[in-house]
């Protein structure tokens, strides 16, 4: 039975890996740090099955922020792969909280890459990078060759993080692969992700449990792609022979506007009536035209997404209702 490690185990991405892994026979282990509430929600119906949680399925506490906890779990279990999925990922909010977010995405990767390297088997690592990373790219769409040229501290500590991955696979021979993970989307996404929030909103107006929803710059754009497609090709990624980075995006550029349009039409309302806008929600840089060329993962990996915006939106916005 092969073993697999994540770190952010209970977040969107974490839950659906841990589902596919599990699916294809794994035992996997997930990271969690103690916090004063139990966030389990996205994990509770494999957490609360004892055919599986103890068994294939088994939990650590430890913190990116604790080395020595990390050591411990990796030296324990002996993974052979690992998916670093964690860290704060909330763009807006790392201007507020620069140091804590720099700390767990830019430093947390450089702990476990420290510990991997000393281990006697190194498994294979999976590290989370982000599109942040592109900031205002050179080019569009973006690919694994565009330069990394951040605009906010979240960007910033992945480019560092994404750097490190590959200084460490060229100067020690480690099997370390950067996904570079366009906006992935899905009724399990944090509420305060543009996508769920608007979804969230919709469901709750049509049913009489909301007023209104304000938000910030309605035109931004994203490249926004089904999360469940994305884990998959985190799985991929790593069985390729060689370690190698690789975008994970749809190739389509939608506005926060379409997304609006979209979910509102879906839960039968008219959106001009109920959308705000909150100056509080504009950022000060915005990133620009992030959109993924992912030729790479189709040719090495057969990775392909889905493309289809409405469906992604429906199907967050009828689990809502
Ligand atoms: O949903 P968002 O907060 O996602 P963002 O900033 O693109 O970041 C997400 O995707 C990245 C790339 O994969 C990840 F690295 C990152 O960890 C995270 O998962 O915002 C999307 C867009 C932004 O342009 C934002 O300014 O929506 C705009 N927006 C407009 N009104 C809003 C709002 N975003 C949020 N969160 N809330 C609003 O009210």
């Amino acid at each position: 039975m092969p073993t697999a490690l994540i770190t952010g185990i209970t977040g969107q991405d974490g839950s659906y890996l841990t589902e596919h892994l599990l699916s294809l026979g794994y035992a996997v282990h997930g990271v969690v740090r103690r916090t004063s509430t139990l966030e389990r929600s996205r994990l509770r119906h494999l957490y609360g099955d004892p055919q599986i949680y103890g068994r294939s399925l088994i939990l650590h506490y430890a913190d990116l922020e604790d080395p020595t906890s990390l050591r411990r779990i990796l030296v324990k279990v002996a993974p052979d792969e690992v998916y670093h999925l964690a860290g704060q990922s909330h763009v807006g909010l790392s201007f507020e909280i620069a140091e804590s977010t720099v700390d767990s995405v830019a430093m947390g990767t450089l702990r476990l890459l420290e510990i991997i390297r000393d281990l006697p088997k190194p498994p294979r690592f999976f590290h989370a990078a982000s599109s942040e990373i592109f900031g205002r790219p050179a080019q569009v769409p973006q690919d694994e060759a565009t330069p990394m040229v951040p605009v906010n501290p979240y960007g910033a500590a992945k480019a560092f993080a994404a750097g490190l991955v590959r200084i460490y696979r060229e100067k020690h021979g480690l099997f370390l692969v950067n996904g570079i993970l366009y906006n992935h989307e899905s009724p399990r996404r944090g509420e305060n992700f543009v996508t769920r929030k608007i979804c969230r909103a919709a469901a709750a107006i049509s049913q009489g449990r909301q007023e209104f929803l304000q938000l910030g710059d309605t035109s931004a754009q994203r490249d926004w792609g089904d999360a469940r497609d994305y884990v998959r090709g985190m799985w991929l990624a790593l069985q390729h022979p060689q370690p190698e980075d690789f975008i994970f995006a749809t190739g389509v550029l939608h506005t926060v506007q379409d997304v609006v349009e979209a979910a509102f039409s879906v839960a039968g309302l008219d959106w001009q009536k109920y959308v705000r806008r909150d100056e509080r929600l504009l950022r000060s840089q915005e990133p620009f035209a992030l959109v993924g060329n992912a030729a790479k993962a189709e040719r090495l990996l057969g990775w392909r997404p889905g493309k289809d915006l409405q469906a992604l939106v429906r199907w967050m916005v009828e689990a809502e209702l």
